[in-house]
């Protein structure tokens, strides 16, 4: 099975899978008339909607205006003040909750065959968040400042963002995947100067060398004047004198004092960036009321969260380093007093059950998971599911590509037990929070389709003069009208955020996906309109993996297209020009230089953008004005038949002896 046969096999498909009685009588939201007639007044009255679910949230002074609006520019909650982090802590402490668990994280490596857990409480996340917000002030951070962040999945890390957020520090995730030169990359865009990381991470028993990895790119760059560094693995790493110091020292005896600065709706939170059609990724802007607000209703909604629940327990696998993270284990979690879990480490360590086993021991209630993880536990085999206890579970969540039928229904079955609304969100890091989605209490699903837009989102398909088209034709998905946590630029570069989001379809907003509406009025996501392509849930730029290959020695150009992959839905396929005489396929020399060339895009990206495939050749079939004919190269790497016209090559051989290369 794979993603494209999916696609296919997508206008087929016919199963409905409506809530369960008992579920729906229990939602937020309990049938599809009352979303329809809650999302017909969400869109008829946007401002009174979003003043409403606003006022559930707290504000040191309240808006003047909702939502000043002049394309591509919004302004919300004009007027108010507010902070995200008294929301997701201080709020309930002064409820008189401060003793309940907001964060349960898990650890890896399991110490002595039990696995390591700690249950953070309002409390103690508002003495160690002030402390670190502390710690942050003593070098010189102040508000609107950009703080770099690599670390790995510990808690300090939503300590540390909890932090910046609480003083106003503007935050930069990177994910602790990354290595070295995207570090750099984001230091500078970002021109900052404190940078917080780990001695190192775990993943499946191994040390991830984070702060090694943070060194390497100081190198490159001279702007941090500071790196704080958490002792997580106790590997040996060079501390700079002046430069670096550990956490446990600089927060040993600082005052626990600090409370929440007063932060303007429209002041930056954070930037995280994410990758564009052209090499440089894009450092997305995210700001304060609009983000908390659409975070926390999505959150409530999607997942039907349950405050009042004590065994409510909610469990996003995702890294905190993607924007799945930010809103989906922090942001929008902690505004609804649910308790949130944290995992460090791998789904296959110590076994391929990991998931299965955390779930039956903390009897998660709502989980929210990738496509590509699926799959991975589809072919890793059902027994390692069925040896758990999974009764815990109410809503199943996915996220972050297209998820095949079969997959769905895996998941529906195996894991859900036939008895958990599935919800399939659509929506991206420039979204800030659920756009497409079903709502569990209400939506009647169908496997692969990301349902029905979310309250307050106007979406449609549209053709490129922004006339919607028919039900089952394809086109471009568009959102028509503002929503809060859209983004409100990329950093640094308005020119790139009007012409990537704001011109394709003049005057809404382009996400740059396909998608089509069927006649129930359901959506389903067709694929990247653009260079952009979802490997195992994570978009990369293929131009920032095709600079990487060509900054190897032994390449002179290099072409990088999307196939599709039984586990990672899309897998990475390049075609490599050789400086030298191309080796012979299948030769040990051409065997090395592949594993040359994939280890360097791993060095310089980080391991998720290593190709899965490498052809080298002499040339690549360009047009005759000298277009790479990445449609063509497509098919190649599909092993499909080539049925398109190839007329208009150049050197019409070359097609051939790529098929034979692979
Ligand atoms: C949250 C996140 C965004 C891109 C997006 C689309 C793809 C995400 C999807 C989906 C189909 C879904 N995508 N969710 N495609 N169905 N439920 O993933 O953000 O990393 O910015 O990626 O991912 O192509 O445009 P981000």
């Amino acid at each position: 099975m794979s993603g494209a046969e999916s696609t296919e096999s997508n206008l087929q498909e016919n199963r409905r899978f409506a809530p369960p009685a008992e579920f729906a009588a229990q939602a937020h939201i309990g049938s599809i008339e009352e979303y329809e007639k809650l999302h017909s007044r969400s869109i008829a009255e946007p401002e009174a909607f979003w003043a409403e679910v606003a006022e559930q949230l707290h504000w040191f002074k309240p808006w003047d205006k909702v939502l000043e609006w002049e394309a591509p520019d919004a302004k919300w909650f004009v007027g108010a003040t507010t902070n995200l982090c008294y929301n997701c802590i201080d709020r309930q402490v002064e409820a008189g909750l401060g003793d309940q668990v907001a964060i349960v994280w898990e650890a890896e490596p399991y110490a002595d065959g039990q696995p390591q857990v700690v249950n953070l409480t309002y409390n103690d996340l508002l003495r160690e968040v002030s402390k670190f917000a502390n710690v942050l002030k003593s070098k010189g951070v102040q508000k609107g400042d950009v703080v770099t962040i690599y670390m790995g999945m510990v808690p300090e890390l939503a300590i540390a963002m909890l932090a910046c957020a609480r003083i106003g520090a503007v935050h930069s995730i990177i994910f602790g995947g990354f290595s070295a030169s995207a570090i750099r990359d984001r230091v500078e865009d970002g021109k900052s100067k404190l940078l917080i990381t780990c001695d190192g991470s775990w993943r499946r028993a191994k040390n991830v060398p984070l702060k090694a990895n943070v060194d390497e790119a100081l190198e490159m760059t001279d702007l941090i004047e500071n790196v704080i560094v958490y002792q997580r693995t106790e590997c040996e790493v060079h501390m700079t004198v002046g430069r670096d110091h550990w956490w446990h020292d600089l927060m040993d005896g600082i005052s626990d004092d600090c409370p929440a600065e007063e932060m303007d709706a429209e002041d930056l939170l954070f930037i995280l960036y994410t990758s564009g059609s052209t090499g440089k990724p894009k450092g997305i802007m995210h700001t304060t009321g609009g983000y908390m607000v659409h975070t926390y209703m999505t959150s409530k909604l999607t997942f039907d969260l349950k405050p009042d629940d004590p065994d409510e327990l909610y469990w996003c696998t995702a890294d905190i380093g993607w924007i799945t993270g930010h809103s989906y284990i922090i942001y929008g979690l902690l505004p609804n007093r649910v308790r949130t879990l944290m995992y460090e480490g791998a789904p296959n360590e110590p076994g391929p059950d990991r998931f299965w086993d955390m779930v039956e021991r903390h009897k998660v209630t709502k989980f929210y998971t990738a496509p590509t993880a699926i799959r991975a536990f589809m072919k890793w085999g059902d027994e390692h599911v069925e040896k758990h206890d999974l009764s815990s579970l109410k809503v199943l969540g996915t996220v972050g590509e297209p998820i095949n039928p079969e997959a769905w229904v895996w998941y529906h079955e195996k894991i859900g037990g036939e008895r958990c609304p599935i919800v399939d969100t659509w929506w991206q890091t420039e979204t800030g929070g659920h756009m497409l989605t079903p709502l569990p209490g209400a939506t009647t699903t169908t496997p692969g389709s990301c349902c029905r837009p979310m309250l307050g989102i106007d979406a449609a398909v549209v053709n490129s003069d922004g006339e919607e088209v028919p039900n089952n034709s394809g086109g471009i998905l568009v959102i028509r009208k503002p929503w809060p946590s859209m983004l409100r630029g990329i950093y640094g570069d308005r020119q790139r955020f009007v012409q990537t989001y704001w011109e394709k379809v003049p005057g809404m907003y382009c996400p740059a996906d396909g998608a089509r509406v069927d006649p129930d009025g359901n959506f389903w996501i067709t694929g990247r309109i653009d260079d952009v392509i979802v490997v195992a849930g994570h978009n990369l730029g293929t131009m920032e993996i095709e600079s990487a290959l060509v900054s190897h020695p032994d390449v002179a150009e290099a072409a990088v297209v999307g196939f599709p992959h039984d586990v990672k839905g899309t897998g990475i396929s390049a075609f490599v020009i050789t400086k030298g005489a191309v080796p012979a396929p299948g030769s040990d020399a051409a065997e090395a230089m592949k594993k040359s060339m994939s280890a360097h895009v791993a060095k310089e990206l980080g391991p998720i953008s290593k190709p899965d495939q490498i052809r080298l050749t002499e040339a690549l079939p360009k047009t005759r004005s000298g277009k790479i004919m990445r449609r063509l190269l497509r098919d190649i790497a599909a092993g499909n038949e080539i049925k398109q016209d190839t007329t208009t090559l150049e050197d019409r051989g070359i097609v051939e002896k790529l098929q034979a290369s692979g």
